[in-house]
């Protein structure tokens, strides 16, 4: 039989966009496997054998981007498995990613023709908003960077180098931006709607 390429939808935004919590909510009703980088760097990170667990360790305190050589053979292995299992999944919502230049031209390198970016769908909240929300959840995530010192620097890369990505893409016509500082309900009720008629 004819291998299908897999279809992807990056999911963007600022930290703390609610990025995660709309994947969640996405694949409640459609077909969609959610892979988020974030997670899969944090679990590489905590894995025992890891080669680069203690890099991927200090650019996630620093707010800044790891080298897209791992971060991408992370999403290639885990969208591989997800096609092994089940030769029907070949939708992906990839979330967090691609958030610099480092980043695109990576993903255009591997997976140009192996894979089509359908489009992107941009979760657009302010700074102050963003910031209060991951600090809330930094009560209880344990998460190394749910602090005001990584916040401030994950907030600076947002703005220097995943914005201009969200921008390059938005002159190609493929971005569908969702206004994210409404409620969870509000936001995703947007995001249907948009892949309703994205398909
Ligand atoms: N919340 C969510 N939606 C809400 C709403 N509408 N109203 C009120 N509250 C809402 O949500 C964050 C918090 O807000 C939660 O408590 C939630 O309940 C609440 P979440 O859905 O988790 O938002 P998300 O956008 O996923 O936030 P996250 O913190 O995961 O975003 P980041 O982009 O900062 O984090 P990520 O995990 O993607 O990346 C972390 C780090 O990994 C990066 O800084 C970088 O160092 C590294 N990284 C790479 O180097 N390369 C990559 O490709 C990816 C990551
Ligand atoms: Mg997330």
């Amino acid at each position: 039989s004819r291998m299908m390429k897999p279809q992807v939808v990056f999911v963007l935004g600022g930290p703390g966009a609610g990025k995660g919590t709309q994947c969640s909510r996405i694949v409640e009703c459609f077909n969609y496997t959610h892979l988020s980088a974030g997670d899969l760097l944090r679990a590489e990170r905590g894995r025992e054998g890891s080669e680069c667990g203690q890099l991927i360790d200090t650019f996630i305190k620093d707010g800044k981007i790891v080298p897209v050589e791992i971060t991408i053979s992370l999403l290639r292995k885990a969208m591989e498995e997800t096609i092994q299992k089940d030769q029907e999944k070949i939708r992906f919502l990839i979330d967090g990613f691609p958030r610099n230049e480092d980043n695109l031209q990576g993903w255009n390198r591997d997976m140009d023709g192996k894979a089509d970016v359908k489009f992107v769908l941009f979760f657009d909240c302010n700074n102050q908003t963003c910031v209060n929300r991951c600090l809330e959840r930094g009560r209880s995530s344990g998460r190394s960077d749910d602090n005001r010192e990584s916040l401030e620097k994950r907030i600076q890369t947002y703005q220097q180098s995943t914005r201009p990505i969200i921008d390059l893409y938005e002159k190609q016509g493929k971005v569908r931006t969702v206004d994210a500082s409404r409620s969870v309900e509000e936001v995703f009720a947007d995001v249907k709607s948009i892949l309703d008629k994205e398909g």
